[in-house]
């Protein structure tokens, strides 16, 4: 079933990025994994969640800072438009890029565990999504991202991780919270094409045997209803006003509406 943005959470877009912008922003994932900067800026962080050595998801912290492929990704205007007519809102900032690579392995080894977004953002208040853009076809075999439909009405619950593998143990964390109840559906995504999801909804991955990595960019996005909470002090919100870091996607950078002082995160 096609999802529904305010009934289940998440919401599912046409294709937004052509073959030739896919084919670009891979390129640039593959430079910013082997290390080579073109915007001459490092990435915030490198990371690789546990699982055996050489086989665990690559996930890069702020790419878009590094090369200018994912950088036009993130800012693509047909991906901002789209976020925008779902959720309502009139603008939109990205204030996090993650490049997730996910290669062939079991869970132990690729997996991320069940979790909301807002667990590791506890410096937002307010609307502050996740887009998920496919970078290569995303199929039940994959591990696409699998996301539990309605859960967004369950408010912030304290329990889940992305960072283990153990779906069924972070299944339980969140269940024994009294959430529920639990269904899942995976989103299934040609490339180019995105998926939406509430900073509440849950979800998680599981093993990829298909034999080919499955790419990705998560870009984290805030509209005009979030503000920092005050005297949040972190690293992904000092710098709001820097578009090199968090580039507002819709409207351009100059709309007043952006200028106004309550959107800036000063
Ligand atoms: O890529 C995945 O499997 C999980 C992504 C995720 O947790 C997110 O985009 O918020």
């Amino acid at each position: 079933m096609q999802p529904d943005w305010h009934r289940d959470g998440f919401a599912i877009s046409p294709v937004l990025l052509d073959a030739a912008s896919v084919a670009r922003t891979v390129a640039g994932l593959e430079r910013v994994i082997r290390g080579e900067y073109r915007l001459g800026r490092e990435p915030k962080s490198r990371s690789q969640p546990p699982g055996p050595p050489g086989q665990r998801m690559i996930k890069i912290d702020m790419p878009h800072l590094c090369d200018p492929d994912i950088l036009a990704a993130v800012t693509h205007p047909a991906l901002a438009a789209w976020a925008c007519a779902i959720t309502g809102s009139d603008a939109l900032q990205a204030w996090a890029v993650q490049l997730l690579w996910k290669p062939p392995g079991p869970d132990e080894a690729v997996a991320v565990g069940w979790h909301q977004d807002s667990l590791y953002w506890p410096y937002w208040e307010g609307e502050v999504l996740t887009a998920w853009l496919a970078l290569g076809d995303v199929g039940a075999d994959c591990g696409p991202v699998r996301m539990v439909p309605g859960s967004h009405r369950w408010g912030a619950v304290p329990a889940g991780d992305f960072f283990t593998g153990d779906l069924a143990a972070t299944r339980r964390a969140i269940e024994s919270r009294g959430a529920g109840p639990w269904r899942e559906q995976a989103v299934l995504l040609p490339a180019g094409a995105a998926s939406l999801h509430h900073r509440h909804t849950v979800h998680g991955s599981g093993s990829n045997s298909s034999g080919r990595p499955r790419l990705s960019l998560a870009i984290h996005v805030r509209t005009q209803a979030a503000m920092p909470k005050p005297g949040a002090d972190d690293w992904f919100i000092r710098d709001l006003d820097d578009p090199a870091k968090a580039p507002w996607l819709h409207p351009p950078a100059d709309h007043p509406l952006v200028r106004q002082p309550s959107c800036s995160g000063a």
